[in-house]
């Protein structure tokens, strides 16, 4: 999974993708790549029950993708459609924050109108997309079709309908062969997305920005998430020894800082969650798909555990926590033994058994 952070130039996408992510790799014009971790106050209650010599939180990897602005500079621009195309999710950076050295591009602060012009840009890529591969579809003689290419022919008309009536072609909600036919065209608003706002200090701390209920309430017809962070006091937080961060966040009014919540959020819509292997060596989260089976989860860890799958042993986490140990969730009867086709549920700690 690939979040990508877009957005208009200099909404403090950089700025976000240092602290989601440390350092990187890459270059100033290019797509820089790096790794997210999922914090999980789960992994945290686990962690204090094993005292393990080692916390492994789940990963994304995130890529700073450099803003554009169609019409302003066509390479710049087709880059940064080609850095989306290679996405599974975005994060749609939107610049609340005031500043005179650096003016907004469009000239105000506007949350609302950045985050249709973004929005609106991807669904006309889409939609030229679309109307090029029906073309080259229809062009072709009918009894020359792969079947594939009917039934794609059959859908497309569709998604051009969504697209013409300016929304994304995510609210469609295709199943998973018709997500198949089209996975090829790298269409860019079938990839779930979460807004987030970049506030300044001063709107951290009175708790809004302008423009916030109308972007929520345009956010929440979207069924799209809005998430606020304020890049330079998360910088400050991040650098802050932990056990003075829960003082200084309260001083803003947050429990928990905006970065946490985004990678939180990126993880959610992504479709992932996470089960749990906990022992005295190591704690850790693992992302997988939800639907995920058992036996296909054991392939995460090691692929002998998937081969020679015997057996799961799952407790819910509410459960383990709740009663302190595995032995007393055995001796309460929640501990379940599952088998291969178990689908394994957000917050499942599963220890595997296997014969090798
Ligand atoms: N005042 C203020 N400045 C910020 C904030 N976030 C980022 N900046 C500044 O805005 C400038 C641009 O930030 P970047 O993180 O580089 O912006 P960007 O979105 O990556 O920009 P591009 O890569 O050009 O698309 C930098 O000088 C940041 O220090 C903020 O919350 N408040
Ligand atoms: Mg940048």
């Amino acid at each position: 999974m690939d979040v990508g952070l877009i957005g208009l130039p200099q909404t403090g996408k950089s700025l976000l993708f240092r602290l989601l992510a440390g350092e990187g790799r890459g270059g100033p014009a290019q797509a820089t790549i790096g790794v997210a971790a999922i914090p999980d106050a789960r992994l945290d209650s686990l962690a204090a029950m094993y005292s393990p010599r080692k916390v492994t939180p789940a990963t994304l990897r995130v890529t700073d993708i450099p803003g554009a602005v169609p019409g302003e500079d066509r390479a710049r621009w087709n880059r940064f459609l080609e850095a989306v195309r290679g996405a599974d999710v975005l994060v749609h950076v939107i610049r609340a924050f005031r500043s005179d050295e650096l003016p907004h591009v469009m000239g105000d602060v506007d949350p609302l109108r950045d985050a249709r012009f973004l929005r609106d840009e991807l669904i006309l890529t889409d939609l030229a997309t679309v109307e090029s591969v029906q073309q080259r579809l229809g062009a072709q003689s009918p009894r020359k079709r792969r079947p594939d290419d009917q039934a794609l022919l059959d859908l497309l008309p569709r998604l051009r309908e969504t697209l013409e009536q300016e929304r994304p072609l995510r609210e469609l909600a295709l199943g998973d062969e018709e997500m198949r036919l089209v996975r090829g065209f790298g269409l860019l608003t079938l990839k779930p997305m979460v807004l987030a706002v970049n506030v300044d200090e001063g709107q951290l701390q009175e708790g809004t920005f302008p423009g916030e209920e109308a972007l929520r309430e345009a956010a929440a017809g979207w069924g799209e998430s809005v998430i606020t962070f304020c890049g330079p006091v998360e910088a400050e937080i991040a650098e802050l020894p932990a056990g003075e961060r829960e003082a200084f966040m309260g001083e803003y009014g947050i429990s928990e800082p905006g970065v946490a919540r985004l990678a939180r959020a990126a993880y959610e819509v992504s479709g992932l969650i996470s089960f749990f292997t906990a022992g005295e060596e190591e704690v850790r989260a693992w992302p997988i798909r939800r639907g995920t089976t058992a036996k296909q989860a054991a392939g995460k860890i090691h692929s002998d555990i998937e081969r020679g799958f015997i057996r799961a042993e799952v407790v819910a986490y509410e459960d383990l926590v709740r009663l302190g140990s595995v032995a007393a969730a055995r001796d309460a009867g929640l501990l379940r033994l599952e088998g291969r086709e178990y689908i394994v549920r957000d917050g499942d700690v599963i220890v595997f058994r296997f014969n090798v």
